[in-house]
């Protein structure tokens, strides 16, 4: 069981997984040194090479690892979602999204943690001074470049990493936002969340991070995860810019977290 995270409460580290079978042993070893106090849970899709069977080995040997057994291969978006109903159920403060593959280093864990004991949503960036990229390729750096301005352009929103996927959320932004009703997987997943909770003028910062491309399997990432990400925030824009003005044109304001009518 886990104890108390200061200024934040009872948090679970959700690590979602397909084909990690090597990296699930290494990532959720470095987490359980790097913040005792936190649980994990490995959110698995099934995946053939049988990550879920050595998740449950961990599981087995640590009160403090978890494992969600999912069908299939559903996504990243679907499993976190999962993976969050799962802390909710149990009563977590805290939720933090961590890829298994070694890019998010839990040894800057603590620095998200103490980021959110004075907010609501804390993004780990990589494009905010003090941020950086280790090992990626120029196409890759060039997508979350874009992807990043392009989701500031589209939709407002004051964030320098937005697709990233290693961040922090308090539970009472989740269930306010209500993440059941999140189709988006990929980076579209993020980008949806992030826009969700800063729209619902939650407190969301961001703190640097380092990441480092993985070392071991390999990236499911594909063009259908970009041109998702793509469509869905052209759309989120759109219908953002035709609601301000509405709002505009019959004098009202954006809505705070305790109201109604995000
Ligand atoms: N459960 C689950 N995890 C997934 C899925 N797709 C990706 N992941 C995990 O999400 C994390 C990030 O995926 P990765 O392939 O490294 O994407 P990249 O970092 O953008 O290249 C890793 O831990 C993956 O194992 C999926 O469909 N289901
Ligand atoms: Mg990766």
């Amino acid at each position: 069981m886990s104890e108390e995270y200061p200024g934040v409460g009872r948090v679970l580290v959700v690590v979602p997984t397909y084909n990690e079978a090597e990296n699930v042993r290494l990532i959720t070893g470095r987490v359980r040194v790097a913040t005792p106090q936190v649980d994990v849970l490995v959110a698995d899709d099934n995946s053939p090479d049988g990550t879920g069977r050595v998740a449950d080995e961990l599981a087995a040997a640590d009160p403090q690892i978890h494992v969600l057994h999912r069908p299939g291969k559903e996504g990243l978006g679907a499993a976190y979602v999962a993976g969050f109903a799962w802390a909710r159920e149990r009563g977590y403060d805290a939720v933090v999204e961590m890829d298994a593959d070694g890019s998010h280093a839990p040894e800057q864990l603590p620095r998200l943690l103490d980021a959110l004991a004075d907010a609501d949503v804390v993004l780990g960036s990589r494009w905010v001074r003090g941020g950086s990229v280790v090992n990626w390729p120029l196409h890759r750096l060039i997508l979350s470049r874009g992807g990043n301005l392009y989701t500031r352009l589209m939709l407002g929103v004051p964030l320098h990493d937005a697709t990233g996927g290693y961040r922090a959320y308090r539970m009472p932004v989740l269930d306010k936002i209500d993440i059941s009703s999140v189709a988006s997987q990929g980076y579209c997943f993020q980008v949806d969340l992030a826009w969700r909770a800063w729209r619902a003028g939650f407190r969301v910062v961001e703190v640097p991070i380092t990441f480092k491309e993985r070392e071991i399997g390999a990236s499911k990432m594909s063009s259908s995860i970009v041109g998702e990400a793509l469509w869905r925030v052209a759309v989120w824009g759109m219908k953002a810019r035709r609601e301000s003005l509405t709002r505009r044109l019959s004098g009202s304001r954006r809505p705070g977290p305790d109201e109604p009518g995000r």
